[in-house]
């Protein structure tokens, strides 16, 4: 029988390039001294594509390839991949949740927990020799217990963000475009949320929909006590108003693993000192990302076998 061919258009975890290999014929994309040529010869006989991001899946991409039924996105968000243009041509669209709740959650309160307590500038002060020199680290303006949380997206991983809050003797809110049944106080606007609270945790899914809905006004209702983590997507926060928002005192500090325009991060944000950023590390342990990997090569093995994805987003 022949095997399913899968292209591949740039490197993936080897979990998902050894998974492909075994099951499928792969195509390697980025090996191919010539990818038009390839794809010209061979995209009829794609039948699915893996990819986990760096290259956008699109229309264009997607005519080039006319017999494609299925897109394996490597992560929960799929903002890399056209799922209007999939639609239309009736193309298959998966991620991978779940699986990277925890370890995108302990990203999160891992940011906090730097932001709020600056352990990182703290580990600094040792390094540099400050402690014998200098004396102790500074009193941090603030503490963890008692802060007002307000999760902008409590999906999978919000929820995950939620109970960790609670242990840490936190209150929860959440915005979400709609209300779940969760012991979680509800707010029908980010506003009104920003307002009520001294923590923002962004967990929203990028796109068109979230873009910029952290702005000026939201940070400046955040307000002077005001920390903003993002785990989300870079593109939610409008990162200017940001930069403003941390240089004015606007609001106190951010802890981000996300940008606007990965992997570059603003000069202006790396130069403040209330910052705390991360390379977008949110999902990065080999366990995480091999559970991934793993559930990239289970749904196209389960669409070719029983015409039925795991995890579909369309
Ligand atoms: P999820 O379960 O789909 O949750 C997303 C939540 O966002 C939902 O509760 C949804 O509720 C809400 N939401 C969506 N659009 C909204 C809007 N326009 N306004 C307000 N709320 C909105 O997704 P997840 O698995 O928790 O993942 C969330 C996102 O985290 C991913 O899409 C990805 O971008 C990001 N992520 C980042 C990393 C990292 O490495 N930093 C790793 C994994 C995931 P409603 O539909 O009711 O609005
Ligand atoms: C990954 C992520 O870094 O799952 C997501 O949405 O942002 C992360 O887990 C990314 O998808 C890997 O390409």
């Amino acid at each position: 029988m022949t095997r399913p061919t899968v292209l591949m258009p740039a490197p993936m975890h080897e979990v998902v390039i050894e998974g492909c290999d075994e099951r499928f014929e792969l195509l390697r994309l980025w090996e191919a001294a010539d990818p038009d040529a390839v794809l010209a010869a061979r995209g009829p006989d794609v039948l699915a594509i893996a990819t986990g991001g760096q290259r956008r899946v699109d229309g264009p991409l997607l005519d080039r390839l006319p017999n494609v039924q299925i897109v394996a996105n490597f992560g929960v968000g799929y903002d890399s991949v056209d799922v209007h243009a999939a639609n239309e041509r009736g193309v298959v669209v998966t991620n991978t949740p779940g699986v990277l709740d925890d370890e995108v959650t302990d990203t999160a309160m891992g940011l906090l927990l730097m932001t709020v307590r600056e352990l990182n500038r703290a580990e600094q002060y040792l390094r540099a020799g400050k402690w014998p020199a200098e004396g102790p680290y500074p009193l941090t303006k603030s503490t963890m217990a008692g802060r007002r949380v307000g999760i902008l997206g409590l999906g999978r991983i919000g929820e995950e963000i939620a109970r960790r809050a609670e242990i840490f003797g936190m209150t929860v809110g959440y915005h979400n475009r709609n209300q779940k049944d969760v012991p979680y106080r509800y707010y029908p606007t980010l506003l009104e949320m920003a307002r009520d609270v001294d923590t923002l945790v962004v967990v929203v899914p990028g796109g068109a929909a979230t873009h910029h809905l952290v702005d000026a006004e939201v940070l400046e209702a955040l307000g002077p006590d005001g920390v903003l983590v993002n785990v989300g997507r870079g593109t939610v926060v409008d990162e200017a108003a940001l930069i403003e928002a941390l240089r004015t005192g606007t609001i106190q500090a951010a802890g981000l693993d996300v940008y606007e325009n990965e992997p570059n991060v603003p000069q202006e944000l790396i130069d403040l000192e209330n910052t705390v950023l991360l390379p977008h590390v949110g999902s990065a342990s080999e366990p995480t990302r091999r559970a991934m990997g793993q559930l990239v090569v289970d749904n196209l093995e389960n669409w070719f076998a029983k015409g039925k994805p795991l995890t579909p987003v369309n």
